[in-house]
This record gives structure tokens, C-alpha cells and sequence, in this order.
């Protein structure tokens, strides 16, 4: 039989922006079933494109269109012959910043429509009488500007903003785009009883209850105190003040049904899913619903990533994400309360210029405009191109980290001291560029990460020690500092994951002191919901009391990763005066 009758499974939803997903997981951790829906092309009455309506800066996907999305993967999954009686526990994942607006009788229709409804379609359930504005802002939204500056104004700026919030103002967080709403749409801002961010919309769906935020997606909203873990009163003033109708009806802070689920009662239940669920698809009156969260916080929930523990996305940006026990806040990056680990922290470093530039390097080398690896990783790999001296900074498109306007840098400098000598035009060889934008990209990503690493050990000697460094706002810092901190372990994910030249040079230049793993998963944030919604049911029935962490620790199964590599401690030391030269050319940008 395709799935065992006896067997307890869970749910881990993905709730992006061009596609809803539904994994499930057995008891021991292993895939069991998926099914997508493709917005554009399973629901193209909805008319978007690639999930979204775009209007100038503002860019919104409907509503509507995730409650039918609902319906029809679970009829998939009806379809499969799944039994729905033996799912024990759902969690999940959505894409992060997006906020749904709904009425002050979204609460009656929610109940009557999924806590205790039968029957129709969960769109006709629910209705659009629930929503007070029938889209929901999305992450790509960039139409705030104004609004972010209003806010920075009141915190005091961009680093005062990061300090708080855990990031600088930022065009799709969800604070921004509540005050433009409470400005430009005052009427469907007034008229509107609760707000939801995507992750909470999709667990108060499955249960028919609308719940409060999780606190780590909440953190994409540059509104909450991260270290006072509180909705920040000053900035809720200001979105309040706009309107003096509004306040006269309901504040923010009830809009958002008061204070975040703390990551200390993560693994606690919302509450059941609702009569609807349970008459159409036949799940079992008992299963809980555990609080969902954001995509990306649900990434860093489907590996065993302990503290110092990164992960690399080489897609077509890259992105970093780790946990870290340290709360060093930068305009620069994010930090985001960890979702299962209490006391920890998430951070995302997301950097624009990643494979593309590589790209376009390649592409200089090929010269036959092939897309073929082969002469770009030679000369990455090659021994004889020697770049000890030689760094090069390629930025084809504006950068995020250091944040500065399309250029590209190459220099040569002292191998001693670090000291900058001259800059060129060309390398003698354009070989040289195919070794330095990997190096340079990884010694970014390397210098970006030890302020948020714990001091792992340091002992090397180095004429350049004594030296000071600046990168973004971590001014005049000893170098020592940046010798201090090594990853544990490196786990690679995306596409140029699979090119080992470029992961061999990135586990060089990070130097992590457990190895460098890759992993191939589209799943990573539905298995991290599934992952969550098992652990939390086995707490809850008292089956084990573990951490989250060291929950996966144990059960993890580890042969779902290749281990690429161990990082060699003189290769990594070796890449010192680097450091020194990458301060120096990004000061002068
Ligand atoms: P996205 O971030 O859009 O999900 P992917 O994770 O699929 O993208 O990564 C796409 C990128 O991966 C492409 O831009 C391509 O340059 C890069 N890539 C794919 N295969 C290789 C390879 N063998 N070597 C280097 N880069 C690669
Ligand atoms: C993170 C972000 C995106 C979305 C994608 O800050 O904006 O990664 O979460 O769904």
C-alpha cells in the first residue's frame, strides 16, 4: 500500500509566491507525498503573473486566489488516496512581509465558515466579506519608500531602525505597508478588524480562528522590539496617529491581535483544524495546528543547524542564512528571532550580485557564448593562477552588502600587509578574474558572518594583525576579531551548489571547522513546517522533550547530505591580508 494506514503523518504547507505546496512527512522524518499549485496556470482566472499583479512599484497577489489554492491541493491529495484520518499535526511556511486585511466580521465568518462549517468551497466559506482589501502587499513590493523613511525619522535612522527590528527600514517589510495603506487607503485601513501576515493568515484558515503573528515572521516587519520581544509602542503611534478615525475604532496592536506567539510556545498548538477540513477531507478532529512561519525561517527548521551553523544559497543571488546566539544588528543584514530556538537568532545576508556576475565572468572566458563551467572552474582551480596579491570586486548590478551602485574594482595589493598598491583596468589574464569574483564573493560573505558567529579560536600570527578593518557600519574593528570566528558547518544550496570548483573556494575562504556539506532539495521550507509540526506533536504527547535542534540532531537523516569538503585552517588563514585589501577597496567605493 502506498501509505500505510497506521502510520501518523504530518503536514508541512509552502505558501510562496507562485505556488502553494503540500509535503508530507511520515513519523520518521521521510518525504512521503507532495502536490503543488501553480498559481498562473491552475488558477487562471486569478490572472496573474508569475503570482502577482504588478502596478508600477506596487506589486499584490489576490487573496481569494490562496483559499481556492487550498481547496484544490487538498483535493490532490484526496485524489492520491491519501489518508487524511492519519495526519497528526500541520505546520508550515509562507513567503515572508505579505499582510492580508481583513474585516472586523472576519472572525464570525471564519468561525462559522471553517471552525464549524461543512460543505461549499473554503473561498465561498469564507467569502470575500472577510478581506478588506482583496490583495495582500508581497514581498516585491517597493512603493514604501516614504513610509520607511517616516519610520526611521521616528526610531532615530537606519542603524537605530536595525537595532531595533533586527533590520534598517526595508521597502517590503510589512510596518512600511501597513502605513502606507493606513495613509493612501484610509477607508479600507478603517474599515479593516484584524491584519494577518501571510503565515498567520494560512494557520487561522486551517484552524477557522484568526491568530496573533509568530514572533519570528514578525520580525519582517521592522515594527518589533526584538530584544524587549514587544511590538515597538512608538512606531505603533505613528501608524495609529494617521488616522484619527482609525483610532477612534480599533489601535494597531488590536488590529494585530495584541503581542507575537512567543519561540518559547512554538511547539504548542493553535488550536484543532477546523469542521470544514474535517468533513471534506476526512482529517481527524485532533489535529493540531502548530504556528507557521516565514519561508526563510522554515529553511533554517529542515537542516540540524546549531549555533555558528551557515547556509549558502548560491542561486541567482546569494543569500545567507545562519543561527547565531548573538543579537550584533546592522543595517546591513537581518536578524530575525529564531522560530523554534529560543534565545537565538536567525540572520539573512542577501547579496544581489551572485551567479549572474559569475556569469557574466564566464562568459568573458567562453567567448563562444556557451554556457559551459569548464574554463571558468579550470582557472578557479588551477594552482597557477596566482592571485595572492590580486583582488577584484564585480558588481554588474547594484549590491545590497556593501550597498553601493553597479561597479567593478580590481586592484593589486602588498601580500604582507594587505595595503592596496595600485588599481588596474584588466588582470593580465582574464583567468584571474574567474578565481577572484569567487574569492571575493566568499571573503564578502566571510567578513559579513563573524560579527554574528561566537569565537571559535584563534591562534594564527599574521604581520597584518594589529590592523584595523571597516566593512558597512562595523567601523575601524581589529583584525584579530575577523580571525577569531569560524563557521561550524557550511551547507551549500542552489543552483551553482552544484559547481565544485565554486564550492570548493567558498569552504576555503569561509573555513568552517566541521565541513562543507550540499544538499539538493526544492522542499527546504515545507520540510522544515513538517519538521516543526512532528516535533512539536511528539512534545505535546510527552514522547520526548528535546530541543528542536537537538531533536533533528538525532533524527536527522544525514545521508540527505553529500559532504563535499573539510576547510583547511592555512588555506583559510591564508586569505588575511584579503581582508584587509577588501576593507580598504569597499571604503573607497
Ligand atoms: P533561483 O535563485 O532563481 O531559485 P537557482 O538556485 O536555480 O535559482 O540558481 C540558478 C543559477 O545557478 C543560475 O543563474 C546559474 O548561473 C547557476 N548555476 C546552475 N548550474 C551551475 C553550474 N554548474 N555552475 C555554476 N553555476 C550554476
Ligand atoms: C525575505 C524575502 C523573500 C520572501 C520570499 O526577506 O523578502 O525571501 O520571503 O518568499
Amino acid at each position: 500500500m502506498k501509505f500505510p494506514k497506521v502510520v501518523p503523518y504530518y503536514f508541512g504547507f509552502d505558501l510562496s509566491t507562485q505556488q502553494l505546496k503540500c509535503l508530507a512527512i511520515n513519523d520518521k522524518l521521510k518525504i512521503v507525498h507532495s502536490e503543488t499549485i501553480e498559481f498562473d496556470t491552475e488558477l487562471p482566472h486569478y490572472h496573474t503573473e508569475k503570482g502577482v499583479y504588478i502596478n508600477g512599484g506596487r506589486v499584490e497577489s489576490p487573496v481569494a486566489m490562496w483559499l481556492e489554492a487550498l481547496d484544490l491541493v487538498l483535493t490532490k491529495y484526496q485524489n492520491a488516496g491519501f489518508p487524511f484520518e492519519q495526519v497528526h499535526g500541520i505546520s508550515g511556511s509562507c513567503q515572508q512581509h505579505g499582510s492580508v486585511f481583513w474585516t472586523p466580521e472576519a472572525d464570525n465568518l471564519l468561525y462559522n465558515g471553517v471552525a464549524i462549517g461543512t460543505g461549499n468551497s473554503l473561498l465561498e466559506q469564507v467569502g470575500p466579506n472577510a478581506l478588506s482589501r482583496p490583495t495582500a502587499p508581497n514581498w516585491q513590493d517597493h512603493s514604501t519608500s516614504n513610509q520607511c523613511q517616516e519610520m526611521e525619522n521616528i526610531v532615530g535612522g537606519p542603524v537605530r531602525m536595525a537595532n531595533l527590528t533586527g533590520s534598517k527600514g526595508h521597502l517590503r517589510f510589512t510596518g512600511p505597508q501597513i502605513l502606507k495603506i493606513a495613509e493612501e487607503e484610509p477607508q479600507a485601513y478603517n474599515s479593516t478588524g484584524s491584519i494577518t501576515l501571510v503565515s498567520n493568515f494560512l494557520s487561522s484558515i486551517l484552524c477557522g480562528e484568526l491568530f496573533p503573528l509568530e514572533e519570528a515572521d514578525a520580525c519582517g516587519m521592522n515594527l518589533y522590539d526584538i530584544r524587549n520581544r514587544r511590538l515597538d509602542p512608538s512606531l505603533l503611534e505613528l501608524i495609529d496617529g494617521v488616522n484619527p478615525k482609525a483610532l477612534q475604532t480599533k489601535r494597531l496592536l488590536d488590529k494585530l491581535k495584541g503581542e507575537p506567539i512567543k519561540s518559547e510556545n512554538s511547539a504548542r498548538p493553535l488550536g484543532v483544524i477546523g469542521n470544514y477540513f474535517v468533513e471534506k477531507y476526512k482529517f481527524p478532529i485532533n489535529c493540531n495546528i502548530f504556528p507557521f512561519t516565514g519561508d526563510n525561517l522554515a529553511t533554517i527548521c529542515s537542516l540540524p543547524l546549531e549555533k555558528n551553523d551557515i547556509l549558502v544559497s548560491l542561486g541567482t543571488s546569494t543569500t545567507v542564512l545562519l543561527v547565531t546566539d548573538q543579537y550584533h544588528p546592522s543595517p546591513n543584514y537581518h536578524l530575525f528571532t529564531h522560530p523554534t530556538i529560543p534565545g537565538e537568532y536567525m540572520g539573512m545576508i542577501c547579496y544581489c550580485n551572485g551567479s549572474l556576475a559569475r556569469e557574466g565572468v564566464r562568459n568573458e572566458l567562453n567567448q563562444d557564448g556557451s554556457n559551459d563551467w569548464t574554463l571558468f572552474n579550470e582557472a578557479v582551480m588551477d594552482p597557477s593562477v596566482n592571485t595572492s596579491n590580486e583582488l577584484g570586486i564585480y558588481f554588474p548590478l547594484g549590491e545590497i552588502v556593501p550597498s553601493v551602485n553597479a561597479t567593478i574594482k580590481r586592484v593589486i595589493f602588498d601580500e604582507t600587509s594587505g595595503e592596496i598598491q595600485q588599481e588596474i583596468e584588466q588582470f593580465t589574464d582574464k583567468r584571474h578574474d574567474a578565481k577572484c569574483i569567487v574569492e571575493s564573493q566568499a571573503l564578502s560573505c566571510r567578513v559579513r558572518i563573524a560579527p554574528l558567529l561566537s569565537s571559535t579560536r584563534s591562534s594564527i600570527n599574521h604581520p597584518s594583525m594589529g590592523q584595523s578593518v571597516s566593512f558597512d557600519y562595523d567601523k575601524n574593528t581589529p583584525l584579530e576579531t575577523y580571525l577569531e570566528k569560524r563557521p561550524q558547518r557550511v551547507f551549500f544550496v542552489g543552483g551553482a551548489s552544484k559547481n565544485d570548483a565554486i564550492v570548493n573556494k567558498f569552504a576555503e575562504v569561509l573555513g568552517a571547522t566541521k565541513g562543507n556539506y550540499r544538499l539538493d532539495t526544492p522542499n527546504s521550507c515545507a520540510l522544515g513546517g513538517c519538521f516543526k509540526a512532528l516535533w512539536s506533536d511528539l512534545i505535546g504527547k510527552n514522547v520526548i522533550d528535546s530541543s528542536f535542534d537537538r531533536f533533528l540532531q538525532q533524527h536527522f537523516d544525514w545521508n540527505e547530505l553529500e559532504h563535499i569538503c573539510d576547510s583547511d585552517t592555512d588555506q583559510w588563514a591564508s586569505y588575511t591580508n584579503k581582508i584587509v585589501a577588501l576593507s580598504q577597496l569597499e571604503s573607497a567605493l
